[in-house]
């Protein structure tokens, strides 16, 4: 066994931490890789530009632009991390074979053929994502539309999604988290806050309406504070996504982009936990706004780690990636983000979180904030480099070399 290792081990025994238990357990945790990173946020089924407030900046060469690159992209990020994965879709990846095209309201699990098979042969399940962006009928406004014909196209769109996240499921036999985001909402001032919030209900009640199986499929819906663009009203807001999910019995999805700058989710995770039996997470990094930057082991993100394993309830959380960077080799950032709150969870994992509680209890809150402060400089990382040998991954840098190889083999030829 290796020598910082064995030092590690006893150092996290005389805490009460069983190493070998964490290294087994964090390997079983599942996080969701958002494909997205991958081709900007494109998709295969329009050729238009990226709109609904979101943005990536950067033209850093070899985006995956066909379904093969993507699906070798994300092979080459999945052996890059240890432990388990889902993999992420958004409606607009589907894939059209033999010159067939359906435009989003008319999508159907055979477009998506291709990803089952792909996650069957790699274990995985797949999670899925409603695309109401990037489309000529998301020029406005889409479920809150005021143009009915709009409005039932996207609600149309909202039940495929979910008819294909059941295929997903069956197909996998592993729950799919599919999770619904509108970028509905307007540049400035609205004269009527109401009307499109209450439309917004009503097409959520008409997707769900047709019925799906709850414990196969976890519908989520994702709230935020404002967009590009968009950026005085938000229909789907936070209190109308936290109204919504609690009176209905779907799951809340929170990114942590989505908020004002002081407001954190690690905060709001117990309170959500508290009210609702799952909870659902996007893992991003916004820098002075939602820019979607690389997960980075940042202080917010080892806190949201540290209250999904405090809390006790890690299997009720659904922990998915979203950021998408072009600026940089794009497989390096999936696996830094990926790596980080895998790194994250360890740390979590390796805390003592019932003595640290007994010091809260108890009042002591000088040696709590003492003991919180020297946890910092425990052994962690010896214990990441056994986590990343036994599961078969480069345990530092040394992963990028492969980044490097595979750049300059494949992906610079991409043009
Ligand atoms: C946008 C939301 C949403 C998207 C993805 C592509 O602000 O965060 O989750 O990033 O659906
Ligand atoms: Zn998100």
């Amino acid at each position: 066994m290796n020598q910082d290792y064995q030092l590690a081990k006893a150092k996290y025994e005389a805490l009460g931490i069983d190493t070998e238990q964490v290294i087994a357990s964090l390997q079983t945790v599942p996080i969701s890789v958002h494909c997205w990173q991958g081709d900007d946020v494109k998709g295969f089924d329009f050729d238009g530009e990226l709109s609904g407030g979101i943005q990536t900046t950067g033209n850093y060469p070899g985006r995956a632009r066909t379904p093969e690159e993507l699906m070798a992209d994300m092979d080459r990020v999945f052996s890059l991390d240890g432990g388990a994965h889902k993999l992420n879709l958004h409606a607009c990846y589907a894939i059209f074979e033999d010159g067939e095209w359906a435009d989003r309201d008319a999508l159907m699990p055979k477009h998506f053929a291709k990803w089952v098979a792909f996650a069957k042969e790699r274990g995985m399940g797949l999670d899925f994502n409603p695309t109401f962006f990037s489309h000529p009928k998301a020029n406005g406004l889409t479920l809150s539309s005021p143009d009915e014909e709009i409005r039932r196209f996207w609600v149309r769109h909202g039940q495929a999604c979910l008819r294909i996240a059941e295929y997903f499921a069956a197909e996998t036999g592993i729950p799919c988290v599919m999770n619904v985001w509108i970028p509905d909402g307007y540049k400035d001032i609205p004269a009527d806050r109401f009307s499109p919030r209450a439309r917004f209900m009503q097409s959520m009640d008409e997707i769900l309406g047709i019925g799906y199986d709850r414990q196969k499929v976890l519908v989520c819906l994702e709230s935020k504070v404002f967009g590009i663009g968009l950026e005085s009203y938000t229909v789907g807001s936070a209190e109308f996504g936290m109204g919504y999910v609690l009176s209905r019995g779907i799951v809340p999805l929170m990114d942590n982009g989505h908020y004002h700058p002081t407001e954190m989710v690690s905060d709001k995770i117990s309170s959500m936990l508290l009210f609702s039996p799952k909870l659902a997470l996007h893992v991003t990094r916004a820098v002075r706004w939602d820019s979607d930057h690389v997960v980075r082991l940042d202080d917010e993100t080892m806190e949201i780690a540290k209250e999904i394993v405090a809390s006790g309830r890690i299997e009720d959380v659904a922990i998915a990636l979203d950021y998408f960077d072009a600026s940089i080799n794009r497989i390096a950032a999936w696996t830094v983000g990926l790596r980080n709150f895998r790194k994250a969870l360890l740390i979590a994992m390796l805390t003592p979180h019932e003595s640290l509680k007994q010091l809260q209890n108890e009042g002591r809150h000088t040696e709590l904030m003492v003991m919180q402060e020297e946890l910092k400089a425990y052994p962690w990382g010896a214990v990441w480099g056994e986590y990343c040998r036994r599961c078969g991954v480069k345990e530092d840098a040394a992963w990028f070399d492969e980044v490097k190889t595979y750049e300059k083999e494949v992906l610079v030829k991409r043009s």
